[in-house]
């Protein structure tokens, strides 16, 4: 008898809930980066443990909002946790309770779904510094469970797979077997564009830059042309991704070229073209070109 379980994984930003979504699915389905507010919006991971499908729901870190971006990207996030039928909180090991993550806490306690605390990043501190981390978190929420990782190092995601699959609900598989993310490749173009975008630039650019993809065209040779656009709120950060003499948006360019290729198994033509447009962050239909719904 098969079983399914869809399981939210919520945190702060930058605790690495991408990074443990990528090593639970052994690809990468969503972007990682060193910056917080990497993930915009929600991203399903297929992960078959059979008899168990499990759909991990990788979401946007919560953190207080302020634009309108902010606000969609938070209410995805938790609107991920309810509509879960459980959720693994990630919590950075190294940065430990952070006024951040005590506001979190809060909203957790009332959630209705059962919540596995995952203490994540385990590699960087000493393990007896993981006790009184744990003691002051479980403290606050009564988590039905506690897994420490690292998700850089797959340590301990096998094990809590195996936890996850004896948990699900018994039930018909929700995906395809072979079905790996419910990101179309539209979508993974112009998250990979922001990756590289995310790591090679800096300050607040990151956080005013859009990727869409415009048009997606498969030619007769079995490559495809991909267009995109990345959308920023002024001059000055435009001016920053071209670079000098365009040097900046061609390295985008490539880095996110060579990995689409990787991804997607295919020779990709990437167009990437940078527009200004002041107040995309505050705009509905950018919003929802991102897949987020305003709550
Ligand atoms: N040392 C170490 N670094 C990690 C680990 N897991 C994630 N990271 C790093 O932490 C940073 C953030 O990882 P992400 O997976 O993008 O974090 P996130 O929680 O998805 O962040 P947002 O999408 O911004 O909410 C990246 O630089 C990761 O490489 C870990 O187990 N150990
Ligand atoms: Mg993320």
């Amino acid at each position: 008898m098969t079983s399914c379980s869809i399981i939210a994984v919520i945190g702060a930003p930058n605790a690495g809930k991408s990074t443990l979504v990528n090593a639970a699915s052994g690809t990468k389905v969503s972007i990682v980066s060193p910056k917080p507010q990497t993930t915009r919006f929600r991203i399903r991971a297929v992960v078959m443990r059979p008899p168990a499908q499990l759909i991990l729901t990788d979401t946007p870190g919560i953190f207080a909002p302020r634009r309108r971006l902010d606000r969609a990207m938070v209410a995805a996030a938790w609107g991920g946790a309810t509509d879960a039928d459980m959720a693994l909180l990630v919590v950075d090991a190294k940065a430990g309770l952070t006024e951040a993550l005590t506001a979190i806490l809060e909203r957790v306690k009332q959630l209705r779904v059962p919540v596995w605390l995952v203490l994540n990043k385990v590699d960087l501190v000493d393990r007896p510094a993981l006790l009184p981390l744990t003691a002051a978190l479980t403290a606050e929420v009564q988590f039905a469970e506690t897994f420490m990782i690292s998700a850089t190092k797959s340590d301990g995601v096998d094990r809590l797979l195996a936890a996850l699959a004896a948990r699900a609900p018994a039930g018909p598989w929700l995906f395809p077997e072979d079905e790996l993310s419910d990101l179309p490749n539209r979508m993974l173009a112009a998250e990979v564009v922001r990756e590289h975008i995310l790591r090679l630039t800096h300050e607040e650019v990151p956080h005013h830059a859009s990727v869409e993809t415009e048009s997606w065209t498969e030619r007769p040779d079995g490559s495809a042309r991909v267009d995109c656009t990345i959308y920023v709120s002024r001059a000055g950060q435009k001016a920053i991704i071209i670079g000098d003499g365009g040097r900046t948006v061609k390295e985008i360019g490539r880095r996110a070229r060579e990995e689409l290729i990787r991804l997607l198994e295919k020779p990709i033509h990437l167009f990437l073209n940078v527009k200004e447009r002041q107040g995309w962050d505050e705009e509905r239909a950018r919003i929802r070109a991102l897949g987020l719904e305003e709550s």
